[in-house]
């Protein structure tokens, strides 16, 4: 489609503010042209970061988001407050959010909708366990865990960004293959084709899971594959910086 693609370090619950400083320094500065890169991190270094990062090419997200506007909800982080320390993306649904926190994918939903009013780009994470794809069922629960997400239109569907990231494939080692990738990319712009027509091909499908700077051009090259959602390589400015290399 001729946009940049897109590569986002998801941190996950790792780093100390020292560890965290050095690094963000490191990546901003090495970020090449030709690409949209982001760093997800924890909510206590947002202020740090996003200082950080001013005036350079790389923006900054959160790794999840209230559904809520303010209120009573002990824990929780608005999007409001988000906006404030400088996030443009903010990461829904990922698997480990789903398993550790049961969050359903109406809630994933509607993190994405709130994400959306305040003015963030969500990430929206899907993805199957292994048990599920060696059962054959791999597509049926990405379409199951995309349903509510398609519900919220075409025009929420323009502005948001879709992660495959099968279960399986994080933090293991052993990503999917291009094909395994692929087919379900395929089908997640089939899916979002119904809803947002032609605009669909404009909506960045992240591939996440393993993704290491040896890895990264073949999966980029795949159909359908506009990015990467990257854990344990965006630990490493060079692995990440090279994995941003292989999405130009
Ligand atoms: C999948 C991914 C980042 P990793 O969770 O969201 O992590 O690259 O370590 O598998």
């Amino acid at each position: 489609s001729g946009q940049n693609k897109l590569v986002v370090g998801n941190w996950k619950m790792h780093g100390r503010r020292q560890m965290a400083g050095a690094l963000v320094r490191d990546i901003a500065e090495g970020i090449p042209s030709g690409v949209d890169a982001a760093l997800c991190v924890p909510f206590p270094y947002l202020e740090m970061v996003s200082g950080l990062v001013n005036g350079t090419a790389l923006a900054v997200g959160a790794q999840d988001v209230s559904d809520c506007d303010d209120g009573a909800f002990t824990g929780e982080v608005s999007v409001g407050m988000l906006a404030e320390f400088g996030c443009r993306y903010v990461i829904v649904g990922h698997s480990e959010r789903r398993a550790r926190h049961q969050e359903s994918s109406e809630r994933v939903a509607a993190k994405a909708a709130q994400a959306l009013r305040g003015g963030l780009v969500p990430i929206v994470c899907v993805g199957e366990q292994l048990e599920e794809r060696e059962q054959g069922r791999t597509l049926d629960v990405i379409s199951a865990q995309l349903a509510p997400v398609l519900a919220l239109g075409s025009e929420a569907l323009q502005a948001l960004v879709v992660a495959y990231e099968p279960v399986w494939a994080i933090g293991t080692g052993l990503s999917a293959s291009v094909a395994q990738a692929a087919e379900v990319h395929g089908a997640m712009r089939a899916a979002l084709r119904e809803v947002a027509g032609s605009s669909a091909d404009g909506i960045r499908l992240l591939y996440g899971g393993s993704v290491k700077p040896e890895t990264a051009a073949d999966l980029f090259d795949g159909e359908n594959i506009d990015g990467g959602l990257i854990g344990g390589a965006s630990l490493k400015a060079d692995d990440f910086l090279a994995i941003c290399q292989a999405a130009i």
